[in-house]
């Protein structure tokens, strides 16, 4: 039984006595403790060995207090074992070989076996699961198709993937072959992560953004609605970022239990377009943290009473920024801990 449920109540939409809260890259680069490991051990490494996974999932629990532990691990695990090797570049990012340029590559993409393929984030869940021992839930993840799409393309990270988005405008056909493939694939990883112990799974979709409403509805929404659907045992939390226009097609024509929000919309907007029905996740500006401690905790606090305290989880707007001081993001968790009506 797990001693702290408040994030699975909140997505389940059970009344709770304050909202949960974590914050989206909780488990990285701005603990000093988890430097000290990325100076041993190069990136993958550290995804790929079940011990490092638990002990860094497990930093900001013990360090800092949220209501859940998000794995570590990264989006571009998936192109890795669909057979791009990803490096991760100090002060550069990711950068994957054989970026998808050509109809021909993309159609001759053929699926992997996630269970397999990523057998190693299985056993790290397994090995995390036990160091968590039953303290907060542990959320499972995967990129979308759309965002896992614009690295397969670009190679690397970039403002405006604009040779990923070209890729889908010349090619739209090899494109959605890529994103049903795609598709396909992360429902069968979402559900091994399932089997293998997470409460709760989240789709990032950090760069929906850089689409329009009718290309969202076109390269994005379809494939959404497809994991919510076919993804079982465990809800689902999608997080578009930048579209918010979609919030209404997101509540309403997929099965999320929940929408988590970036910081360019009120709680009021993503109320209102999302109905009573659905979480809602978010919206701290990541930047915010770099405050002074008394705003960051009188923002909080407002911020809690916007949304409400039941159907929302408290999170950032997007990933902690690496220069954080940790005793801000201690303040962000501390307040909503110490919160009641
Ligand atoms: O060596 C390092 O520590 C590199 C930094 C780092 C870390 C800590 C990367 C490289 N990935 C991660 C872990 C990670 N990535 C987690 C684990 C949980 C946690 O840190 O708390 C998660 C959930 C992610 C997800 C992820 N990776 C996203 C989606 C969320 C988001 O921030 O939008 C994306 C887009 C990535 C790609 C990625 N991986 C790493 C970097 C620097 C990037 C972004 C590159 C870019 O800007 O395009």
């Amino acid at each position: 039984m797990l001693k702290n449920d408040l994030y699975l109540k909140a997505l389940a939409g059970d009344p709770v006595p304050r909202p949960p809260v974590w914050m989206m890259r909780q488990a990285g680069r701005y603990l000093p403790s988890y430097l000290r490991l990325q100076e041993k051990y190069d990136f993958f490494t550290r995804c790929e060995t079940p011990e490092l996974v638990a002990e860094i999932t497990c930093l900001p629990i013990d360090e800092i207090g949220p209501d859940a532990a998000i794995l570590f691990s990264d989006i571009l695990v998936v192109p890795r074992a669909l057979g791009q090797p990803v490096e991760m570049k100090s002060g550069v990012g990711p950068v994957l070989d054989n970026p998808i340029r050509t109809p021909q590559q993309a159609m001759a993409m053929r699926p992997v076996d996630a269970s397999q393929a990523l057998g190693y984030v299985m056993d790290g869940i397994r090995a995390t699961s036990e160091r968590l021992d039953n303290r907060v839930p542990l959320i499972g993840f995967s990129g979308a198709p759309w965002t896992l799409l614009c690295y397969m393309v670009e190679g690397r990270g970039s403002k405006d993937f604009s040779t990923a988005k070209a890729f889908c405008y010349q090619h739209p056909e090899a494109a959605k072959h890529v994103l049903k493939l795609l598709t396909d694939v992360i429902i069968d990883y979402l559900n091994a992560q399932i089997e293998a112990g997470v409460h709760a799974v989240q789709v990032f979709d950090s760069w929906a953004g850089l689409l329009g409403p009718e290309d969202f509805s076109s390269f994005c929404l379809p494939y959404l609605q497809r994991i919510t659907e076919e993804v079982r045992g465990a809800p689902v939390v999608l997080f578009a970022k930048g579209a918010w226009y979609a919030l209404e097609l997101l509540s309403w024509r997929t099965r999320a239990a929940a929408l988590s929000l970036d910081w360019t919309v009120t709680p009021e907007y993503a109320r209102q377009a999302a109905g009573l029905d659905i979480t809602l996740q978010g919206n701290f500006d990541p930047s915010k943290l770099l405050a002074p401690v008394g705003a960051i905790r009188q923002q909080v606090r407002q911020m809690i009473d916007r949304f409400g305290k039941d159907r929302y989880i408290v999170n950032l707007g997007h990933g902690i920024l690496p220069n954080v001081p940790v005793a801000h993001a201690r303040a962000f968790v501390d307040e909503v801990r110490g919160w009641s009506k």
